[in-house]
């Protein structure tokens, strides 16, 4: 009813404007104009959606809606060999061992001085607990820390105004150290941390330190800028401490907290010594680019601060009712809270938070956190904003947007003095919202995208599962304005924007084959060799339009491991080329210029065997083949490989 009531209300805005056209038709085509990007013209905007339960990021055209890339992150990958390559295992290594997939929720630009320096996208995984950085001149994965006392990473990446530093808390409060206790025991045994994870270095993300928070459920995060850098703001829900039926036992409580966390402060007490250096096994996996190849390090330990032994580190604001969202206003002062069961939206401010905390307006203290009195926090409520607030982002000109999953629409709203101005519906229960740049000193404005969960009757029908859909937004005016609808991959739960121009110049376009210390490539042809080591066989392999080298292989015996590794020579943008074996159980390989990648394969019969490349190179493509000979256990043929003239022993 309330859809029908706006969308009838933007229709009559328009004719008004549009005099005596036809409404409709001149409506659409301007809309439309609004969006189209003409064939061979780039999009302003690039915007990076998490996978949700896919684990991976996609990256789209904004305003178009053209989908531009998947990135490969917490999963593996058939197409290109991500996470089947053997120089790809290590990146999902972790203390569990081998995690070939997880849950992908919040990606996350780097900054420096609270704008877009569109070097990085850091993206949580909020399953075995986990942050990957993901180079944006490559749009590759290179590097993935594991969480340690973690029971799933869920408010996180989200990282401070220079990128010092990416965050992570346990969404789901564990025993720490992990043991073996009665889940009964949970309000005496079980405990959150937050984390602070450097990451202005790639290569050398690392724990800084954790803070040991309440057995709560810490679920988002926001860190401050401007005014409020140096601290870092998480919900938490499930105050109640409650291990089963959450979704009455975790909502008694009226209020629930924000943490307000000084990382400041933190950074003092580990100067001063007061932590305690804990073990704890985690893995920190790199991707060199020069050696193609993923390396893992095994970590022991972690810096813990407890609040008691650090005070000034962390405060608690009350916030009705079981918080889902924190987000921070461009100019460092508000803090908005997404109260999923609250009536209101609380905005806080800052400067309050700091004289309350100066003047100990401390309503009690839990576990050594002062709790701050809701009254002495507050800037204002946002009375009847919408049904189920969830997240907010900011346009730069003093407003607010609020995602409200219940009611499915979008609230707008001056943050300073909480009056609401506008209000458009999203199809249907939206959860995330993103403005363009609308987490930063300066957004873009212009642009707003719903990511809503529930499709049904949006597209044509495709079964009982339907996409997630995108929902493309014109900002610039003062009413909101649909403009468009698009569909996504996996579960888009947040997403990114960025202006194309702050990385479209810097993004590679071959790795340079001079540069490739892979220990397995070949720099030419010459140099394509295969070589036996007991039962195992290495294949140097060159690929390059429009042929493998070598092209025939004889000499391998059932009992034997064949790794393939396969050196693109190309040296040309957009030419990779692809490796597939009959019977590989693991995947085919997509090779790009000047890269190596390998491919295990263990061949189970005698026979003769084709590979070919998967990837359309060039008029020859379906020439770029070759076979590989199996001969069976114990068998004399002797190793053999050539492309071109066969050897002469291969002429008999
Ligand atoms: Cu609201 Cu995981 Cu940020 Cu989903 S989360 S919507
Ligand atoms: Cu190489 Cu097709």
């Amino acid at each position: 009813m309330r859809n029908f009531l706006v969308g009838g209300i933007t229709l009559i805005m328009s004719g008004l404007f549009l005099g005596c056209a036809p409404k409709k038709e001149a409506s659409i085509s301007d809309v439309a104009s609004k969006v189209y990007v003409a064939p061979g013209s780039h999009d302003e905007f690039y915007v990076f959606f998490s996978g949700g339960f896919g684990g991976h990021v996609t990256v789209y055209g904004i305003p178009s809606g053209r989908i531009l890339k998947v990135i490969k992150v917490f999963q593996q990958d058939p197409e290109t060999g991500w996470g089947y390559s053997e120089e790809t295992k290590p990146m999902l290594m972790t203390s569990l061992g081998f995690i070939p997939w997880d849950d992908t929720h919040h990606p996350w630009l780097s900054q420096t001085n609270g704008e877009h320096d569109g070097r990085w996208l850091f993206i949580n995984a909020n399953n075995v607990p986990r942050i990957a950085r993901i180079d944006l001149r490559t749009f590759e994965t290179t590097e993935i820390i594991e969480i340690p006392n973690s029971g799933g990473n869920h408010p996180s990446p989200y990282g401070t105004e220079n990128t010092e530093y990416v965050v992570a808390g346990t969404r789901f409060s564990v025993p720490i150290p992990q043991r073996d206790v009665p889940v009964e025991s949970f309000k005496e045994n079980f405990k959150g941390t937050i984390s602070f994870i450097k990451a202005n270095e790639p290569g050398k993300m690392d724990v800084a330190f954790q803070i040991l928070m309440p057995g709560f459920n810490y679920d988002l995060a926001r860190c401050g800028r401007g005014p409020s850098h140096g601290w870092c703001f998480f919900t938490s829900y499930n105050t109640e401490q409650a291990h089963t039926l959450l979704e009455v036992n975790a909502s008694q409580n009226d209020k629930d907290y924000i943490a307000a966390i000084n990382w400041k402060r933190a950074e003092e007490c580990v100067a001063q010594g007061k932590y305690k250096e804990i073990p704890a096994t985690y893995y920190h996996n790199y991707y060199d680019e020069e050696k193609h190849m993923a390396i893992s390090e095994v970590k022991k330990s972690v810096k813990m601060i407890d609040p008691k032994e650090c005070p000034g580190v962390a405060y608690f604001l009350p916030t009705p009712k079981s918080p889902h969202g924190v987000d921070v206003s461009d100019d460092g002062e508000y803090i908005v809270g997404g109260g999923k069961l609250a009536a209101v939206i609380p905005i806080f401010s800052f400067s309050k938070m700091l004289k309350a905390i100066e003047q100990k307006a401390f309503e009690k203290e839990i576990d050594g956190i002062p709790v701050l009195k809701y009254d002495a926090v507050l800037n204002c409520e946002v009375e009847k904003p919408c049904l189920g607030p969830l997240h907010t982002e900011f346009d730069g000109k003093g407003y607010a947007y609020t995602s409200c999953f219940v009611s499915s629409e979008i609230v707008k709203y001056e943050y300073k003095t909480c009056k609401v101005v506008d209000r458009a519906p999203a199809y249907y229960s939206i959860g995330h919202l993103l403005v363009m740049g609308g987490d930063t000193r300066k957004p873009y404005g212009k642009y707003m995208i719903a990511m809503n969960k529930i499709t049904k009757d949006r597209q044509l029908p495709v079964g009982p599962e339907l996409l997630q859909s995108a929902q493309l937004y014109d900002i610039s005016g003062d009413k909101i304005r649909l403009l468009s609808e698009f569909y996504t991959l996996g579960e888009p739960h947040y997403a990114q924007g960025i202006l194309a121009s702050k990385i479209k110049d810097n993004v590679a376009k071959i790795y340079p084959l001079e540069k490739n210390k892979h220990p397995f490539a070949v720099k030419s042809e010459k140099e394509a060799r295969v070589e036996r080591k007991g039962n195992v066989v290495h294949v140097y392999m060159s690929a390059i339009r429009s042929h493998f080298t070598p092209d025939n292989i004889e000499g391998v015996r059932v009992g034997d491991t064949v790794y393939f590794h396969v050196t693109n020579l190309e040296q040309d943008w957009d030419i990779p080329h692809g490796f597939a074996i009959m019977g590989a159980e693991n995947a085919e390989i997509l090779i790009m210029p000047g890269q190596t990648k390998t491919l295990k394969w263990v061949p189970k019969a005698p026979g003769v065997y084709p590979f070919y490349c998967t990837d359309f190179c060039s008029a020859l493509h379906q020439e770029m083949q070759g076979y590989i000979r199996v001969s069976p256990a114990g068998s004399n043929v002797p190793l053999k490989y050539y492309t071109g003239l066969p050897s002469p022993q291969a002429q008999k």
